[in-house]
């Protein structure tokens, strides 16, 4: 196995056809953020790690709203959520200990006043590309999943792209929920045919 994959067991391991989708790691979503998620910190350097292995594409989705977007209580009666991830906004960007190569490819969701998407398949390329369509270009038919939050937009990234057709691996060491408990998300996704694994946190120490 060469050294960059260690990580994976041989049925894992990263390659051309895989990519590596980071759904919406920014800084409101951390602990000192406006929409905090416990513990949301722990997986920068688990997927700081991750960013090196051979992925066919790495690609990153971000919350990008505008300040009266539909989702915020702040604006509407329905909406769910305080302010977060306001579109140019230090809370909207990465952690400064995020480390991604150069080539990652960031996109966008919830941009739009009147629309959201948990889905990192609701994201845009700022020339207007859909997620799956970035995926098809680059010829990949895997998808690792990853990031904030579990029950929140990374499941439903990992639903999104399963039924899309991708063979889809949560790496539930480098996602963290709202919620204590992981368990009924994680199930979840089980129930719809997403593989879970979970090996990456004993690799995080070297
Ligand atoms: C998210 C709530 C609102 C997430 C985004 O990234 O999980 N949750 N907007
Ligand atoms: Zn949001």
């Amino acid at each position: 196995m060469p050294p960059q994959s260690a990580p994976f067991p041989p049925a894992f391991i990263p390659g051309k056809t895989d990519a590596l989708i980071v759904v919406d790691v920014q800084n409101d979503f951390l602990p000192d953020g406006a929409l905090p998620v416990p513990k949301g910190h722990t997986i920068v350097p688990v997927i700081n790690r991750l960013a090196h292995l051979p992925f066919g594409l790495i690609v990153t989705s971000q919350d990008w709203h505008p300040s009266d977007h539909i989702s915020f209580k702040t604006n509407h009666q329905n909406g769910l959520w305080p302010p977060h991830c306001v579109a140019d906004t230090c809370g909207a960007d990465f952690p400064k200990n995020l480390h991604l190569p150069e080539h990652a490819l960031h996109l966008f969701k919830g941009t739009q006043s009147d629309q959201d998407s948990y889905s990192a398949f609701g994201t845009q390329t700022k020339a207007g590309l859909l997620l799956d369509a970035v995926l098809k270009q680059h010829g990949i038919t895997r998808v690792f999943v990853c990031g904030l939050a579990l029950e929140y937009c990374v499941q439903a990234t990992a639903m999104d792209a399963q039924k899309a057709g991708y063979t889809t691996v949560l790496l539930t060491d480098a996602t963290q929920g709202l919620e204590a408990n992981p368990s009924p998300a994680l199930t979840a996704c089980q129930a719809k045919g997403i593989l879970l694994y979970s090996g990456l946190q004993l690799h995080t120490s070297c």
